[in-house]
């Protein structure tokens, strides 16, 4: 296990909103709208309204990056862990958690958006089925943050007594992020989670991971196929995917402005 603060003694490079804004435009847009760069290679007539619901300007992406910068009147930090409900803490802020496959990069990602704010510690590992608890993040005044167990790995009976629970029952969760390997794409294991989501009636989005690691041609294999997906079959589910790559930062700064945004933080979204 290798316990690494979220920013290590510096922040990495383009974990600031400021440093994306030095690159030249293309490689700007890829980082901030990891979506977007991706229309340029669909079919002509390809239905591509889906790829810009949630477009913030750049005010809204620099108000939310105000949220996950801690200071001394604005601490960041890890609260609580909780192997049952009976333990989660009893805070009444906006709540929004992550879940996913065991190893999908839940951990990583939780580090990626905290990561200008180096005294926070998220522990993340090389060996799946780390994330034995749930674990509570406090936001300031403003919201908490959960990193889930895994599913899919040793850890059914985890997510049932946990996951399933907290689910079903957390009052102040705003919204769930389900991740989902942007390599591999939907698992029999993830259409399970969807269905659950489905059942309980709860708003989610999906995350698609470690894009970095994907070939244009497969990402788009599998963007489109979850989209679809997504369409088809779900109600509970934002219709616009969001991609990140939690080692390069894409998509990063733009999951922070829809934390900030679905947990009621960000009252006016300005559209670039
Ligand atoms: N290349 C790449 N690797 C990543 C990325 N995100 C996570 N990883 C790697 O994937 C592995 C699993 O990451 P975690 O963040 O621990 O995954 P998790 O979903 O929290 O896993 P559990 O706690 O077991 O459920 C680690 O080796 C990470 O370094 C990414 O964006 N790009
Ligand atoms: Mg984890």
């Amino acid at each position: 296990m290798v316990l690494l603060r979220a920013g290590g003694r510096s922040a990495p490079p383009l974990a600031a909103l400021a440093q994306v804004l030095r690159l030249e435009q293309s490689r700007r847009t890829g980082l901030l709208f990891p979506l977007q760069k991706l229309e340029r290679y669909l079919a002509p007539g390809t239905d591509t309204s889906r790829f810009r619901l949630f477009q913030p300007g750049l005010p809204a992406l620099q108000r939310a990056e105000e949220l996950f910068k801690s200071g001394r009147d604005h601490p960041i930090d890890y609260l609580s862990s909780a192997v049952r409900m009976a333990h989660a803490p009893a805070l009444a802020l906006p709540e929004v958690c992550f879940i996913g496959r065991s190893n999908v990069g839940k951990s990583s990602l939780i580090r990626a958006l905290f990561s200008l704010s180096p005294e926070v510690e998220v522990r993340v590992s090389k060996t799946p089925g780390h994330t034995k608890k749930m674990n509570f993040f406090k936001v300031g005044k403003y919201f908490t943050l959960v990193d889930m167990p895994g599913y899919g790995y040793r850890a059914p009976q985890d997510f049932v007594e946990m996951v399933e629970a907290y689910l079903q029952e957390r009052r102040n969760l705003k919204r769930t992020f389900m991740l989902i390997d942007g390599v591999v794409g939907l698992q029999k294991t993830d259409h399970v989670a969807v269905e659950m989501l489905e059942e309980f009636g709860i708003p989610y989005v999906i995350v698609l991971t470690k894009i970095d690691r994907a070939s244009r041609g497969l990402l788009l294999k599998n963007v489109l196929e979850i989209q679809e997906y997504v369409k088809e079959k779900t109600q509970g589910c934002f219709p616009q995917l969001f991609l990140v790559s939690s080692l390069e930062f894409s998509g990063v700064h733009l999951l922070r402005c829809f934390v900030a945004h679905v947990t009621g933080n960000l009252p006016t979204v300005d559209t670039s």
